[in-house]
């Protein structure tokens, strides 16, 4: 690999339309996290950049469903999500927002550079307009019927029953959320980045230069210049965002995938006034942490854009994830199924670590991962408790209590700790090369083995029985149990942060530099270590259950939001109701009225007599699971012939909003004819 002089972290800078989640954190923070801490601790030049994400459509909509301005809106979300990455111990050097001045400036003057270089085709577009209002209608504000399913509640960009992507002019009846109105197709003009053009050079730098990106990056990537790259318009005809600073541009703002990633440059420019060398020298390597929805934006449109400038460097790697599931479920901001940040530190309050740990260890880096609450229970009771904390717990508390807290001399070195002390350098080259690579996953199970390392050291040692008739082979065994621990306390500092500090502050290290990991002299004989403090507590079965029962309350308010309820009639008097004559009846036979999908005809024993009723519900029952059954019906219907087969009366069913249909009946049978009031 090329050699650099310092390096440009970005993390994607996430919407400010919500919260963030542990998606979000396995995703891009914790990885962009692990890496900057890791450069940091090597003493390489390195600054970390991110911020939120506060322009595009769904911020808007969210103001308007919460009746705020969306500023407003974008101020509280800001708020909470750098809260949130502040107290997980994310290793910013700059949390900016894209609503901040010096952004408005930096992306309205790279617009404006682009555009006066003549980069820009300009053209003229047909989209939907709400007269009523006055105003264009982004994708997501225009609602109709899909083409393919004949959901009635399609969005202009993508129908969620079917999940088909659309175009608002797919739509059947599309109808506008602003004001309800028929919207009509008007035309407006949009500046279009020809990405075409930069297909030859993108695809030589992607395909040919970096074949090391990671193999999901790679293809995706390769899919999409394999498809050819098409013009894409950065601008949008919509009252939020930076406006297209050019004139006849009124009421028009740059696309946010526009806006968004000249946030990561909008960030240096507030962090140092040299922020030229982090953009703009070769010899800087810039790298985007992202999660793999992002590709297409950071591996090829922003660089066509960075390329357009002239002056600007491209990313050397962009390591994106995969996704994160939660108990076997996408996760999901509307349905609320997601383990929110803000809500996990306030449940598991200091336990940030734990987090960090078990997201890091089913970090989604190669396909999607599952989060479950009984694995965060396990690899907290059994790896963080049982071998990290342990060890350190044993080395600390056995050299308090037989070498007063001052590290002891080696006496004399058997095989089997040679063999233990050789492999502690080994280890660390095992966590840098893996991390050099973004595979965190295995770093971290490294640096996981260097804690059972010493676990199983003191275990098969067993200084505590050693001691009265050996005191001195218990000083060699203290020692390198101590070094081990020192060691720990460097090599979980990208990782576990908070732990490696306590660690770090309880054995008292003098240094603490990435480069003196590996050693086995890291406290030297007589250093004074400090006294112990517990690093992990288990974690009960209880509060499994309560997470599991609070997901389960989510599912559960999910489901009843999902049925639309139809609003209450008219009223009725008595005498209406009472003119209804609805009793039970049993089925005696049951057939298909043929050549039909939904009719039934069914025989009845009203208690009257028995009759034949038509009923649509053949998509919901078969013919053998009617008969027998009681039901009630509506019995002086006018009868009607459908089919040629003269039904009389009605069997009454429950429709849930879907129109999935199911049976009423008496809860106890009752005899036939009984009659319903
Ligand atoms: N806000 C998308 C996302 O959070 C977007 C990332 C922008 S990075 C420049 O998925
Ligand atoms: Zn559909």
């Amino acid at each position: 690999m090329k050699s650099f002089k310092r390096y440009l972290i970005t993390s994607a800078l996430p919407y400010a339309n919500g919260p963030v989640h542990i998606g979000h954190l396995a995703g891009v923070y914790i990885p962009s996290d692990i890496f900057t801490r890791y450069l940091r601790a090597k003493g390489v030049e390195v600054i970390s950049v991110c911020g939120s994400d506060e322009h595009g459509v769904p911020i808007t909509i969210k103001a308007r469903q919460e009746n705020k301005s969306p500023q407003e809106v974008v101020d509280k979300y800001h708020n909470i999500i750098k809260d949130s990455f502040e107290k997980f111990g994310i290793a910013f050097d700059i949390y900016s927002r894209t609503t901040s001045k010096v952004h408005y400036q930096t992306a309205s003057e790279f617009f404006k550079k682009l555009y006066d270089k003549g980069i820009f085709i300009e053209k003229y577009t047909e989209q939907y307009y709400d007269e009523e209002v006055g105003q264009f209608l982004a994708d997501r504000y225009i609602m109709g019927t899909c083409p393919h399913c004949g959901n009635d509640r399609a969005y202009g960009d993508q129908c969620e029953k079917c999940g088909t992507s659309l175009s608002p002019t797919d739509l059947k009846e599309p109808r506008s959320m602003l004001s309800g109105s028929k919207p009509v197709l008007k035309s407006t003009k949009h500046w279009f980045l020809p990405l075409d053009r930069f297909q030859p050079e993108l695809g030589k730098w992607i395909l040919q230069d970096h074949k090391e990106w990671k193999v999901n990056v790679y293809g995706q990537c390769k899919s999409w210049l394999d498809l050819g790259l098409q013009p894409r318009a950065v601008s949008r005809d919509l009252d939020w965002g930076v406006p297209v600073p050019v004139k006849g541009a009124e009421g028009k703002v740059l696309y946010v995938w526009f806006d968004a990633p000249i946030g990561y440059i909008s960030a240096t420019k507030e962090l140092t006034p040299d922020w030229e060398k982090y953009w703009k020298d070769p010899e800087t390597r810039l790298i985007h942490f992202i999660g793999k929805d992002n590709i297409v934006f950071h591996c090829i449109v922003f660089p066509a854009m960075l390329k357009a400038e002239g002056s600007y460097i491209l990313p050397d790697n962009v390591p994106a994830n995969e996704f994160l599931n939660l108990e076997g479920e996408k996760i999901s901001t509307s349905r609320n199924w997601a383990v929110w940040l803000h809500e996990y530190l306030e449940e598991f309050p200091g336990k940030q670590d734990v987090l960090r740990y078990v997201l890091t260890a089913n970090m989604p880096e190669t396909k999607d991962n599952d989060f479950t609450w009984k694995d965060f229970q396990t690899r907290n009771n059994s790896e963080l408790v049982a071998i990290l904390g342990n060890f350190v717990n044993r080395a600390m508390v056995l050299t308090q209590k037989y070498f007063d807290s001052k590290i002891p001399a080696v006496a004399e070195l058997d095989e089997y700790d040679r063999e233990t002390l050789s492999q502690i350098p080994q280890i660390k080259s095992a966590i840098e090369r893996n991390l050099d690579e973004f595979r965190f996953r295995e770093a971290l199970k490294e640096a996981m083995n260097l804690a059972r390392l010493g676990n199983k050291y003191l275990a098969d040692t067993e200084p505590w029985k050693v001691y009265k008739n050996n005191p001195e082979r218990v000083g060699t065994i203290l020692n390198i149990a101590m070094q081990i621990t020192a060691n720990l306390g460097i090599l979980f500092e990208p990782f576990l942060s908070f732990t490696a500090s306590k660690i770090k502050k309880m054995v008292n290290l003098p240094q603490n530099k990435w480069e003196l990991a590996g050693g086995i002299h890291l406290l030297p004989v007589g250093h004074v270590i400090n006294t112990p403090e517990l690093l992990f507590e288990k974690i009960e079965d209880e509060v499994v259950a309560q997470q599991l029962e609070k997901l389960r309350r989510t599912k559960e308010a999910n489901e009843k939001a999902s049925v639309a309820v139809t609003p209450q009639k008219e009223s009725v008097s008595y005498d209406d109701f009472a003119r209804m004559d609805i009793r039970v009846a049993r089925v005696l036979e049951a057939e298909r009225v043929p050549k039909t999908q939904k009719l039934l005809k069914l025989k009845i024993d009203t208690g009257i007599d028995i009759r034949t009723i038509v009923s649509g519900i053949a998509e919901f029952f078969a013919p053998e699971d009617m008969v027998g059954r009681q039901v009630v019906v509506l019995a002086n219907l006018e009868p009607r012939v459908i089919r040629g087969i003269e039904s009389k009366g009605m069997i009454l069913m429950a429709e849930d909003s879907d129109g999935k249909l199911q049976l009423v009946n008496p809860a106890a049978p009752v005899a036939n004819g009984s009659t319903v009031k």
